[in-house]
């Protein structure tokens, strides 16, 4: 499989994701710069949508939507226990976790990355943000991630995300627990292979 990606971009959750099933994959670098690989072709060619992340498969077909690679990629290797089995409730649970960081997180952090968003609207974007934060912290109280004592899928998506606040000047030194997740998602070795392969950590 093949997996692009733009350096700290929302792709960093596939990306975890890959290196936690211990698939092998090729690694392609699409930055959301240029939208040029390098050798030049254009990204956009390959993704219509014009960004990333895309999964390319072996038979040739593309997946896109971060949430559904990372279940694509988890199902892929069920005795890992990325994710729970289709139809259980706890699948419906990591669905609904994986929604919330899309459309609640990621999108309030897209408003904050837009150069030309006016800054009223990214006091506002910010201010969501950290109110989605806030939440997610109580909701880790107690568990070392989302859904309790292991790893799942939703874990790496919150952990891309999160990883953005100090760039955009989302506060969350408050939010302990949110703050010990994100520790202890750094210590996870396939975490820090993704960020070492990504030019993230040295
Ligand atoms: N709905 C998509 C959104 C992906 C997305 O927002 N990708 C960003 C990086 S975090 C991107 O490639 N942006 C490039 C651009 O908009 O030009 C998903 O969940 O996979």
């Amino acid at each position: 499989m093949k997996l692009y990606y733009s350096t700290g971009a929302c792709s960093l959750s596939p990306h975890i994701v890959m290196r936690e099933a211990g698939l092998p994959f090729d690694l392609v670098l699409a930055s959301t710069k240029t939208h040029k690989l390098a050798d030049g072709t254009d990204y956009y060619g390959i993704n219509p949508k014009c960004y990333v992340p895309l999964l390319e498969l072996d038979d040739g077909q593309r997946l896109s939507e971060g949430p559904a690679i990372v279940q694509y990629i988890a199902d892929q290797v069920p005795a890992k226990n990325l994710v729970a089995p289709a139809g259980t409730m706890e699948r419906y649970r990591q669905m609904e976790w994986l929604n919330f960081i899309s459309s609640e997180v990621h999108k309030g952090f897209g408003t904050l990355f837009t150069p030309a968003m006016p800054d009223e609207a990214k006091a506002l974007a910010r201010d969501r943000v950290s109110k989605r934060l806030a939440w997610v912290n109580e909701q880790l109280e107690g568990k070392q991630y989302l859904m309790g004592d292991s790893f799942s899928v939703p874990d790496a998506y919150l952990f891309t995300v999160t990883n953005w606040s100090k760039h955009v000047g989302v506060d969350i030194s408050a939010l302990s627990h949110l703050g010990a997740f994100m520790a202890r998602m750094a210590g996870r070795p396939a975490v820090q292979e993704a960020l070492k392969a990504e030019g993230l950590l040295k």
